[in-house]
């Protein structure tokens, strides 16, 4: 029953699919995986710390003693660049692919685990020698290029914490992360290849650097071969100081507690958060969920996560999960429709992908551009497909199931954070009957929830806050110096257990459905919705490729529904018959109380760069507004065509 604690459950999926025969015999996790991690949480993740080396075995599995200040694995000691990278030369692995390297500019290289030992170990001699330190924090501001995984396993190696900015962030974002986190050293590109052209990274290192005395030396890898402002003394070429190294470096262990990374994440509001991650458990956690969810055979997968090095999944799924697994990856540096728009499916093809990994607006631009693309390639190497970053709308889900996927690979929906460090929600694909939109349960070892405001469980079929229970190896340990913003943003409000800031609702088979931030939940007239519930609706009708809805100020329901929608190319035009189909359509869907007051035709949607909607913006549009904060979109010129579009409207 519907009240105010919670979220009204809009719709109900119906469409299930098991996991096909074949791939459940196969598959690395049966349903038993379950029980024994609900019958001995701690014993089931200490099973699977087994998974990784460690140098000096641990005492304890998990300290919770200062809650909300978890210890794992207290007293172990290993070294998460030895991890992915030596153990499996030791064993033999060495000739093994570790990356298929493909640059947006069509340049190849391949990296096998032996290659990859040396160029680490060279620079980590490098590092060494320009005077880093354990425990120092280097930032890396680069383009997707295999030196970008050099450069983080060399930090890893000698025990640097690494920051890895978005390449494609401003001068003002790199000095704010540099001198939050204290960085004396950066690690940059002179460029690197986007949309077919070099762009410039070492210029906007240039500028930051006018705001960051403190930063002694900008190490330089030459990727475009472009014109770059030189500053002696300072800048340093990385084949010029890594290349002159030894090949050979020894790893160092470090305390599980180590910190291995901090990654900034905006937030919707203030400062951006340093969410901080630490080594044993973060390595156990990615490598587990890695082997789990997508099924890894290292032996013969070829894995693919179509991310950015620079977000959190391509951390935990192209870096640390995927070497620790000793996978063999493709690494793609540049954007979909470079230099053509079938530039995804001729990468599978030629690399005989089995595992792809890509986030939902990747997917939706692929409906939008038709699926006669896809159809031009042999995609019948893939096996299994993810999804990660958004709630992925049902119509989208079976697109990529169908067209992608041939109808034959399980697709896994995957929910998690920044702060999560690995998935925590999702099926399992050997064992799961998946629905298209849901990311289902939460995994093995990890215990989840949807609370009401009041802090119950809400019932089945309605909609409140998720928030996971227990703590969990790879979890953020703190925000990086603001250990009170840590407590306040994530364990305030309910007591004792992780307030992920996103809604859910449990279906009436218990299933967990991700409806997207809190901060987006729409109110009208004391009916609270979910914009990810009206924006599916829109997509599953046959001319909407991508929706974004958000609540406006509305003088008699308190908020009233604004949609912006981006039509599939097939589907021409606009004009006032879509709009009143549209309308006519999300009514029939759902109800009246989720009809838009309003629908607007845009040719783009504000993303960040890893694609999500940045509903904010489109609000201050519908509630005419100056528009808010933009230094965190892919492409700032989105928001002048929504506004173009919006004053010819009136
Ligand atoms: C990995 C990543 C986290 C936020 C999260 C949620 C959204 C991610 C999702 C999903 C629904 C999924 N999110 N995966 N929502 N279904 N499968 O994206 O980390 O960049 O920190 O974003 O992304 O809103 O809270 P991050």
């Amino acid at each position: 029953m519907a009240n105010k604690h919670t979220i009204e459950e809009l719709s109900y999926e119906a469409r299930t699919f098991d996991p096909p025969e074949e791939f459940a015999a196969q598959a690395n996790v049966t349903a038993e995986e379950y029980d024994k991690a609900a019958a001995d949480r701690i014993g089931f993740w200490a099973e699977k710390a087994g998974r990784i080396t460690w140098d000096k075995p641990f005492d304890e599995v998990l300290d919770w003693s200062d809650a909300p200040f978890a210890k794992w694995y207290v007293g172990g000691r290993l070294n998460a660049a030895y991890n992915c990278v030596d153990r499996h030369v030791e064993a033999g692995l060495g000739k093994r692919v570790a990356y298929h390297f493909e640059g947006e500019n069509g340049d190849t290289r391949t990296i096998t685990y032996s290659d990859l030992l040396r160029e680490v170990s060279k620079a980590a001699n490098a590092l060494t020698e320009l005077g880093v330190k354990t425990g120092d924090r280097v930032a890396i501001y680069m383009p997707m290029i295999p030196e970008t995984v050099f450069a983080m396993l060399a930090c890893a190696r000698i025990g640097a914490p690494h920051t890895v900015i978005f390449g494609g962030f401003s001068a003002h974002a790199i000095s704010d992360r540099v001198k939050d986190c204290g960085v004396e050293f950066v690690i940059t590109a002179d460029g690197g290849y986007r949309k077919g052209k070099p762009s410039g990274l070492k210029s906007v290192v240039d500028e930051a650097m006018q705001e960051c005395p403190e930063v002694r030396n900008v190490l330089v890898v030459q990727r475009t071969g472009q014109d770059i402002d030189w500053q002696e003394g300072r800048d340093l070429w990385w084949h010029e100081v890594v290349d002159r190294q030894s090949d050979e470096h020894t790893a160092e262990s470090f305390d599980s507690e180590h910190p291995l990374y901090i990654m900034y994440s905006s937030g919707t509001t203030g400062k951006p958060k340093g969410i901080m991650h630490t080594t044993g458990g973060y390595l156990v956690g990615t490598s587990y969920t890695h082997w789990a969810v997508f099924d890894i055979k290292p032996e013969t997968d070829v894995y693919w996560t179509a991310a950015d090095i620079g977000w959190v999944t391509g951390h935990s799924y192209i870096v640390y999960g995927p070497l620790a697994n000793a996978t063999t990856s493709v690494l793609y540096e540049g954007t979909p429709d470079t230099p053509h728009r079938g530039r995804w499916w001729e990468i599978v093809e030629k690399y005989k992908v089995s595992v792809l990994y890509c986030a939902p607006t990747g997917i939706r631009t692929f409906m939008k551009w038709g699926r006669e693309i896809p159809a031009e390639y042999d995609l019948s190497s893939l096996r299994l497909l993810g999804s990660v970053g958004e709630p992925i709308n049902p119509e989208a889900w079976m697109w990529y199931r169908e067209v992608i996927g041939g109808d034959r690979c399980p697709v896994v929906d995957t929910w998690w954070q920044t702060e999560n460090g690995n998935i925590l929600i999702s099926p399992l694909p050997g064992v799961t009957a998946t629905k298209p939109g849901a990311a289902m349960r939460a995994l093995p070892g990890i215990v989840a929830d949807v609370y009401d405001d009041e802090g119950n469980s809400v019932a089945p079929g309605n909609g409140g806050y998720l928030v996971i229970k227990e703590p969990w190896p790879a979890m953020l340990r703190t925000l990086w110096g603001d250990e009170e913003r840590f407590r306040k943003t994530y364990w305030s409000q309910y007591p004792d257990v992780y307030f992920a800031g996103d809604g859910a609702k449990i279906d009436k088979d218990g299933d967990i459905w991700v409806l997207g931030r809190v901060d987006d939940v729409l109110n009208v007239s004391g009916h609270r919705m979910s914009t990810t519930e009206i924006e599916s609706a829109l997509v599953s009708h046959d001319m909407v490729a991508e929706a974004a809805v958000v609540g406006a100020r509305d003088d008699t329901t308190g908020q009233a529904i604004e949609a912006f929608v981006i039509l599939k190319e097939s589907a021409d035009g606009g004009g006032e018959d879509v709009v009143k189909e549209l309308r006519n359509h999300v009514r029939a869907e759902i109800g009246p109380i989720a009809t838009p007051r309003s629908i607007m035709v845009v040719p783009d949607l504000p993303k960040t760069r890893s694609g999500k909607i940045m509903r904010r913006l489109l609000k201050d549009v519908a509630e005419n507004r100056e528009i808010g904060d933009v230094t965190t979109l892919a492409d700032s010129s989105v928001m002048d065509l929504i506004q173009e579009g919006m004053s010819g409207d009136a």
